[in-house]
C-alpha cells in the first residue's frame, strides 16, 4: 500500500502541475487595454497587500507616501518589508516566488538587476512568459463600464486576446447608483435616481447592451456583509428587477463576492478594505427563489465558509469558487479547500488569483497548486485505504474539473 500511495501521490502531483488553468476572476488586462495592464517588479511591489502591510510599519503620513513615486514607493515597500524585516507573509513571499520562477537571483537581493530583467521585455514577451509559467489557459477579466479608461476602449472596440476574458462588473452600478445614473443618462438611458417609469427597463437594455459589447463570461459585484435581499433600497430594486432577469435571459451567472467593508481606512485607498461577517440566508434566499437564475459565490469571511459550503449542498445553481482575498494565504486555503472537498465532493472551483499585476499570476497559482495537490492527495489516500484506488486517468478529469472544468460546466449549463 505504502507504495501504491507514493505511486498516487506523484500522480496527483504531475496532473496539478500540467493542468492548464481557468482563472475565473482576476483584474488583469489583456495588452489592447494599455497601461491598464499592470506587470513588472515595481508593479508587483507597489501591491495594495504590500502597502497596508509597509505602512502600517511607518510613521509617515499616508499622503507623504501617495505623493511619492512608483520607485521610491517601491523602494519604500521593499526597505520595510525585505530589508529591514524578513519577508514571510504571503504577499511578501509572492515576490520572492516570482522572481525565483523568472530564474533570477533572489539571494542577491539585488533591486537593481531585477528592474534590469524586466526593462529587456516586452508587454507581449511577458505575457506569454507568465501565462506558461503560471501555466494558464485563460483569464477572466473584472470590467467596469463606469471606468472612464476601460470605457474607452470597450467604446472604440477592442482587438481581443482569446486568453483574456471578460466579466461586467456591477459596482458602479449597484453600489453607487446615486451618483452613476447619471452616466446611463449621459449615454441615452431614460434613467433617473428613484428607478420610476421606464428606468429598470432602460437598466436591462444597459446590462444587455454591455453584455453585448464585452461578451462577459459572468456579470459580478462585490457586497458588504450587511447586504440584504430582497430590499427596497436602489440595489434591491436593480437587482430584482434588472440584473437577476437579464442574467437568467443572456444565461450570464451572478457572481456575488460578498462581505468587503469598503476604506474602513480611507487613507490606505484600495489597502483600506477590510472583511466582515455576511448573512448566508442571503445567498441560501436568492437560491431558493431564484431556482432560473445561476449563482457563482465568494465570500471574504473565513466565518462564512462552512455554511457557504452548506449552502451549496442544498442548490444546484450555486457554484462556490476561491479563497478570496483575505482568505487566499496557505493556512487558510488548506482549511478551505479540505472542508469543500469534505462537504461538497470535486463539485467546486477551489481556486481564483485575484491578481492585479500579472506577474502574481505566477506566485498565486504556483502556492495554492501545491496546497491543493496536498488536499487532493489525502482525499484519495483516505479512499485507497478502503480499496478505492482513483486511476490516472480518474485523477486528471477530476483535477482538470476543479481548475475549470466545473466552472465552465456551470457556466455553459
Ligand atoms: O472586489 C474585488 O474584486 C476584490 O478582489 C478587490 O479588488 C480587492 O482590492 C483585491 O484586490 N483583492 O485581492
Ligand atoms: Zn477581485
Amino acid at each position: 500500500m505504502m507504495q501504491d500511495l507514493a505511486m498516487l501521490k506523484r500522480e496527483v502531483e504531475k496532473a496539478v502541475e500540467e493542468v492548464k488553468i481557468t482563472d475565473v476572476h482576476t483584474h488583469l488586462f489583456s495588452p489592447a487595454f494599455g497601461e491598464l495592464l499592470l506587470w513588472g517588479f515595481d508593479e508587483l511591489v507597489n501591491y495594495h497587500y504590500l502597502i497596508a502591510e509597509t505602512m502600517r510599519r511607518q510613521d509617515m503620513p499616508y499622503e507623504r507616501f501617495w505623493a511619492l513615486d512608483k520607485k521610491e514607493k517601491c523602494d519604500l515597500i521593499w526597505r520595510t518589508l525585505f530589508v529591514e524585516n524578513s519577508p514571510i507573509s504571503e504577499a511578501c513571499r509572492g515576490v520572492l516566488t516570482v522572481l525565483q520562477k523568472l530564474g533570477l537571483d533572489v539571494g542577491a537581493r539585488d533591486v537593481a538587476a531585477y528592474r534590469d530583467y524586466y526593462a529587456g521585455l516586452s508587454v507581449g514577451e511577458f505575457v506569454d512568459k507568465a501565462f506558461a509559467l503560471a501555466n494558464l489557459d485563460c483569464v477572466i477579466m473584472t470590467n467596469d463600464p463606469f471606468h472612464e479608461k476601460e470605457r474607452a476602449v470597450w467604446l472604440g472596440g477592442v482587438d481581443k486576446d482569446p486568453r483574456f476574458l471578460a466579466a461586467l462588473r456591477l459596482d458602479g452600478l449597484l453600489m453607487s447608483w446615486a451618483d452613476n445614473y447619471k452616466v446611463l443618462q449621459a449615454d441615452g438611458y431614460e434613467v433617473d435616481e428613484g428607478l420610476s417609469g421606464k428606468a429598470l427597463a432602460e437598466v436591462r437594455r444597459f446590462l444587455v447592451d454591455w453584455i453585448r459589447r464585452m461578451d462577459p463570461v459572468y456579470m459580478a459585484v462585490s457586497l458588504p456583509p450587511t447586504f440584504q435581499f430582497p430590499e427596497e433600497s436602489a440595489r434591491g430594486k436593480l437587482i430584482r428587477e434588472a440584473v437577476l432577469p437579464v442574467s437568467r435571459e443572456m444565461n450570464k451567472p451572478f457572481a456575488m463576492m460578498i462581505g468587503v467593508k469598503k476604506r474602513v481606512n480611507p487613507g490606505l485607498g484600495d489597502a483600506g478594505d477590510s472583511t466582515g461577517k455576511a448573512a448566508i440566508e442571503v445567498v441560501e434566499r436568492l437560491c431558493a427563489d431564484y431556482p432560473e437564475n445561476k449563482f457563482l459565490v465568494t465570500m471574504l469571511s473565513r466565518e462564512n465558509q462552512h455554511e457557504l459550503a452548506v449552502a451549496a449542498r442544498k442548490f444546484r445553481n450555486l457554484h462556490v469558487f476561491g479563497c478570496w482575498w483575505f482568505l487566499n494565504n496557505p493556512s487558510l486555503i488548506e482549511e478551505i479547500t479540505r472542508m469543500r472537498c469534505e462537504l461538497l465532493g470535486l463539485g467546486f472551483t477551489p481556486q481564483h488569483s485575484d491578481a492585479r499585476i500579472l506577474d502574481q499570476v505566477i506566485y498565486k497559482w504556483e502556492h495554492s497548486r501545491k496546497i491543493i495537490a496536498a488536499v487532493l492527495f489525502d482525499k484519495y489516500a483516505d479512499i485507497a485505504r478502503t480499496g478505492w484506488m482513483v486511476t490516472p486517468e480518474e485523477i486528471k478529469r477530476d483535477v482538470a474539473n476543479l481548475f475549470g472544468g466545473n466552472f465552465w460546466a456551470f457556466i455553459e449549463r
